[in-house]
């Protein structure tokens, strides 16, 4: 394998912040819809033959709350070189009320207030509340996670797995919603590192994952319950869908896998999205990788924008800004921000130990 040399990392920063954002922004018109079947596929396939032909001057797509809260992240981390409870509480609710129309989830607009209220007192005290002390477990934890990832190029897994923890602990609470948040960013983090001309060896990579998350969803009980595991049963179905002969059919994904705002039936999605995209899929006539992942992700409706921001910030890590269409990303509302975001989260990436507790706080 090729050492990934400085240049490639930033381009993959670049690529997976411009991936995560065009799924969103692609995405949110289709979310909460059916899975698109028949025509509705081909409508989907003419809508992204657009985006990415020759420019036309049109109203930008617009992104939703899984960006705003990312680009809350990778400000964060450029900032203070680590994730600082209280200054990520700030910057999700000065966003939050500064612009507050962006489809935010339906309770965790109840910590923003709440965190407002108390002055911020205990950052993580109101995502304690949540849903009567249990927590959320939305995806809204992993949906934002990328940066954290990105940040932590040079850190180890367990380095990745602490920081992401804490990046969701202030809104998502539930274990679910965390581990959920933890199984994206270790997908973008390998990713990251794999060098993309190599041919992706999708067994390995789940593989890969399915012990990480064994190791996080520890089954105290020793009863061997499903319910214990419930993330590495996900991932083995991702691996047993992506070893069938012939594709599963949508019913089956979404029986199986899912596409709603839970972290449990939508991270697992995203990565089988990537991962599938790797070869052609019936329905979605394109000889683009990352639009296949992002497509295909949106195709299945239901949390389109959540599901194909994940899979297009693990295709963007993976492959690096270029296999993104320069035409499509022209139609995205903030490209140049997140851009300029990315480039900054690289450069600060290369300058500090971020992730260590021991991390000066500038
Ligand atoms: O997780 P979160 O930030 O939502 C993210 C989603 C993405 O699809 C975004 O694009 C946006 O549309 O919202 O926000 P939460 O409000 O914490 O969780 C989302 C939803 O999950 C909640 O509104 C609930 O419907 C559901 N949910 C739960 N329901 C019952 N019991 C989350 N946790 C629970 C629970 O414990
Ligand atoms: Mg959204
Ligand atoms: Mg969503």
């Amino acid at each position: 394998m090729r050492l990934i040399t400085s240049a490639m990392f930033a381009s993959k920063f670049r690529g997976s912040m411009l991936g995560a954002l065009a799924g969103d922004c692609c995405g949110a018109p289709y979310e909460g819809h059916d899975v698109c079947v028949g025509g509705e596929r081909i409508i989907l396939k003419k809508y992204f033959d657009k985006l990415e032909g020759p420019y036309f001057k049109a109203p930008k797509k617009a992104y939703t709350d899984d960006t705003a809260m990312s680009m809350c992240l990778a400000k964060v981390l450029i900032r203070h070189g680590r994730i600082d409870d209280k200054e990520l509480a700030v910057e999700f609710v000065k966003e939050y009320f500064t612009d507050p129309r962006r489809g935010y989830g339906g309770a965790v607009i109840q910590v923003f207030n709440k965190l407002r209220k108390s002055k911020f007192a205990d950052p993580l005290q109101p995502a304690r509340e949540q849903f009567n002390g249990s927590g959320s477990f939305g995806n809204g934890g992993a949906m934002r996670v990328a940066p954290v990832a990105l940040f932590g190029h040079k850190k180890t897994s367990d380095e990745i797995i602490e920081m992401a923890k804490q990046s969701a602990l202030i809104t998502h609470y539930h274990k679910q919603g965390i581990d959920g948040t933890v199984l994206q960013a270790l997908a973008v983090h390998a990713a990251l590192l794999m060098d993309p001309e190599q041919q992706l060896n999708t067994k390995d990579f789940i593989s890969n994952l399915i012990e990480k998350m064994k190791a996080i969803e520890v089954d105290e009980e020793g009863l061997g319950l499903d319910d214990a595991q419930p993330f590495t049963k996900q991932l083995e179905a991702v691996a047993r869908f992506l070893s069938m002969n012939t594709e599963p059919s949508d019913d089956d994904v979404l029986n199986v896998l899912g596409n709603d705002v839970s972290a449990l039936y939508s991270v697992p999605t995203s990565i089988y999205c990537f991962l599938k995209a790797q070869k052609t899929i019936k329905g979605i006539d394109s000889d683009n990788p990352f639009r296949r992942a992002v497509e295909y992700a949106i195709s299945l409706g239901g949390d389109a924008d959540t599901i194909a921001s994940m899979a297009g910030a693990i295709s963007g890590a993976f492959y690096g800004e270029n296999v993104i269409s320069t035409n499509l990303v022209k139609h995205l509302e903030f490209h140049e921000e997140v851009t300029l975001l990315a480039n900054e989260l690289h450069e600060a990436s290369l300058k500090t130990n971020v992730g260590r507790k021991s991390a000066p706080v500038e």
